[in-house]
């Protein structure tokens, strides 16, 4: 069920809680500002999931309300994964969904990486 973007952080959604640890996930790469992990239903040879360390709901939310030190280092954390996950040549697709219209499920920020085979024109 997409969620409503407007919606205030819930801090027991099943990212904050793969956050703190209290639930697995197969991690790819973890720093100071984010945590990228396999997405567990893969819709592409590579899928990964890398979310912001921090209470934001959407892109909206965090786009307008995170610092600027986690904002540069989520950015950079995204693109360093790809970069080891060495998706850089050929290339990959980032995604993310924000909100009803979105098809935003999960009410934490959080970026599809999507690579390892040519992905076509397809938006989702
Ligand atoms: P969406 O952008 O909110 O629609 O995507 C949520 C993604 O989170 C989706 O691809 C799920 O397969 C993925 N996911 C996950 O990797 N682990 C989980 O425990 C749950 C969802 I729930």
């Amino acid at each position: 069920m997409p969620i409503d973007p407007r919606q205030p952080y819930d801090d027991a959604n099943i990212f904050a809680r793969i956050l703190r640890g209290e639930i697995p996930c197969n991690k790819v790469y973890e720093d100071d500002f984010a945590l990228a992990f396999h997405d567990i239903a893969p819709q592409a040879p590579v899928h990964v999931l890398v979310i912001p360390k921090g209470p934001y709901v959407s892109w909206d939310d965090f786009s307008a309300h995170a610092p600027a030190d986690l904002i540069a280092g989520y950015v950079r954390a995204v693109g360093h994964v790809a970069r080891e996950l060495g998706l850089v040549d050929p290339g990959y697709r980032l995604l993310a969904n924000i909100g009803v219209d979105g098809g935003q499920e999960v009410p934490h920020l959080h970026i599809h990486l999507f690579g390892g085979a040519p992905l076509g024109r397809m938006i989702s």
